[in-house]
């Protein structure tokens, strides 16, 4: 890595670690009533990436030095360990045809797969791909993320489901909401910094929750990230955010995308 790296690895987690705080602290300040709409950040583009255009992402996280990303579609559902900087897929998995595969997150060397109607979640050894098991659940599997403690999973409504990873038992549930009102197809997911983002199927938004009460502290606006002629079809919608936590790296991809991007959050005046 060269020192321009270095700095510009540096001045990316300072961006991202003055929106995150700022907001806390703006919160903190000035308090929002319930029935405030909490406020839109914009982005700034620091890097972007090679993606596979036929990937239909649903699940995307970073650990390790290496993205690890799933797709979906019922004959086309895959898991993948992928190099960021090429978007060469390193290690593949094909998901039986019978699942349309979902969110994934990696908790203690095992990778959790939801499925979107299957009501069952795969796990695998994170290294190999091998299957290690599987859970069943209730309702949709949309998803996957995990914080210190819990998997947290999103199935489409408005709620964030806390479950243990050891039996995939629901915990708790939140309902996520901003200005009072429900913010319902909550999507991908990622644990970033004490806080739950999560993009909105079929925007180009991203809410920052708080996992305690649900509230929406504030929405990141990714309108124009990925030009219109580059997106094939209505399917091809924003779906994919994973945190690189030792470099302060936050990227964000979609379904059928081209490119993945590294962005930090840019604060509206
Ligand atoms: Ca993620």
């Amino acid at each position: 890595m060269s020192l321009g790296a270095v700095s510009a690895l540096a001045a990316g987690i300072v961006v991202l670690g003055i929106a995150v705080v700022g907001t806390a602290a703006a919160v903190s300040q000035s308090p929002l009533r319930a029935g405030s709409a909490a406020p839109t950040a914009g982005y700034r583009v620091v890097h972007t990436y090679p993606h596979d255009r036929d990937a239909f992402t649903q699940g995307l996280e970073f650990v390790d030095g290496s993205l690890f990303e799933s797709t979906g579609l019922n004959g086309r559902s895959s898991i993948r360990k992928v190099q960021l900087e090429t978007g060469r897929v390193l290690r593949r998995r094909d998901v039986s045809q019978a699942h349309f595969g979902e969110g994934i997150t990696i908790w203690r060397s095992q990778l959790f797969e939801l499925t979107w109607q299957s009501h069952v979640a795969l796990v695998y050894d994170s290294d190999s791909f091998e299957p290690r098991g599987s859970f069943a659940y209730s309702g949709e599997g949309w998803g996957l993320t995990h914080d210190l403690t819990s998997l947290i999973m999103s199935d489409g409504t408005a709620d964030l489901r806390f479950l243990d990873p050891t039996t995939f038992k629901e915990r708790r549930r939140v309902s996520v909401t901003d200005a009072g009102r429900p913010v319902s197809n909550l999507n991908e997911l990622e644990y970033v910094n004490g806080q739950v983002f999560a993009n909105v199927w079929t925007t180009d938004r991203i809410a920052r929750i708080d996992p305690q009460t649900g509230r929406v502290l504030g929405w990141i606006d990714l309108a124009g990230l990925l030009p219109a002629k580059d997106r094939g079809n209505g399917d091809a919608v924003l779906n994919g955010i994973a945190y690189d936590e030792k470099g302060g790296r936050l990227f964000v991809t979609g379904k059928l995308w081209p490119s993945l991007f590294e962005i930090t959050i840019v604060p509206r005046p």
